[in-house]
């Protein structure tokens, strides 16, 4: 594993840092625009004022920061793989390149001793998944995983209430940033309630030394932000997309791994566009708000 040596720096100085995913960059974004938002979405940590670690695998090495040359490669290689937990040695011992998902960010991230990450949105229950057993490898590895992910909820193409059952099974804590309503992603929100709230990054900050005196800091905790109202995808159309999607998804056969991308992808091309306007929007909003909050956590 090699960590960048801004953010061994920032580590070793009790600086904050913002760990960030590649899957994201690699499977949620199209190429060619998918480069430019991945240096976006480190600048908005940066303006946060936390140091980027975006993770990967880049020629079966681990890296947490990537430098120019990595970037490109993670988001230009037509041959990056998505890398979750239980893949990093296989996708390591290969030498192949890898793109990490939360799961695999937030163990790396962990193990070079980042307590902040910022993704999109995090994987979840798939629908129908008490046929076809899909549960993203996200929920269990936050469950023993001592990393905060400020995400903009899941997605709707999951089952977000058996997402939330599921993490409450798990003991990851959930805390909503200036709202008792667990977000949708696209939507600001999902349909479901949160039973707490936080109004600023201090009380995140707070939150996080109580759990280290109390011992329950093994486990994850996310932070739920919610899409501006600005940027918020058109209900109608959003649910009418969602529907056209998994009926594809059904039709084409697409299993396992592959069904996020596949309807991220759906979205992006039924909506022209407004979809993924959306996501960069949330996306950079999540950066900076994990950089303020790492940045209230290390003062
Ligand atoms: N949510 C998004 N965009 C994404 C993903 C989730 O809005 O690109 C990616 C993340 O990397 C997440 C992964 O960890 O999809 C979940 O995939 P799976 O359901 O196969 O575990
Ligand atoms: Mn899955």
């Amino acid at each position: 594993m090699l960590i960048h040596p801004e953010v061994a720096d920032a580590l070793a100085g009790g600086r904050p840092v913002v760990a960030l995913e590649s899957t994201i960059i690699s499977h949620g974004l199209p190429r060619p625009d998918n480069l430019r938002i991945a240096r976006e979405i480190e600048a908005a940590v940066r303006a946060g004022g936390a140091v980027p670690a975006t993770v990967a695998l880049v020629d079966g090495q681990a890296r947490v920061g990537l430098d120019d040359a990595a970037l490109d490669r993670v988001a230009g290689d037509l041959a990056v793989v998505k890398v979750s937990v239980r893949d990093l040695a296989t996708v390591a011992a290969r030498g192949a390149v890898g793109a990490t998902t939360v799961a695999s960010t937030a163990h790396l991230a962990a193990r070079a001793g980042i307590g902040v990450f910022a993704t999109g949105g995090l994987g979840g229950v798939h629908r129908g998944a008490s046929e076809s057993w899909d549960e993203s490898a996200d929920l269990m590895t936050l469950s023993r995983t001592p990393v905060l992910v400020v995400c903009a909820g899941v997605k709707s193409i999951l089952d977000v209430g058996a997402t939330l059952e599921r993490l409450e099974s798990l003991n990851v804590g959930v805390l909503g940033y200036r709202t008792d309503r667990f977000p949708g992603f696209y939507l600001r929100d999902s349909g479901f309630a949160l039973d707490w709230r936080v109004d600023d990054p201090a009380a995140v900050a707070a939150e996080l030394r109580a759990r280290v005196e109390l011992g329950t800091d093994s486990s994850g905790l996310v932070l739920a932000n919610q899409i501006a109202a600005a940027d918020e995808l058109d209900r109608e159309l959003h649910d009418r997309v969602l529907a056209s999607g998994l009926a594809a998804a059904e039709a084409a056969g697409v299993r396992g791994k592959e069904v996020t991308p596949f309807l991220l992808d759906w979205f992006h091309r039924e909506t022209a566009g407004a979809s993924l306007t959306a996501n960069v929007a949330l996306v950079l909003a999540n950066a900076r708000l994990a950089a303020e909050v790492a940045a209230a956590a290390a003062a």
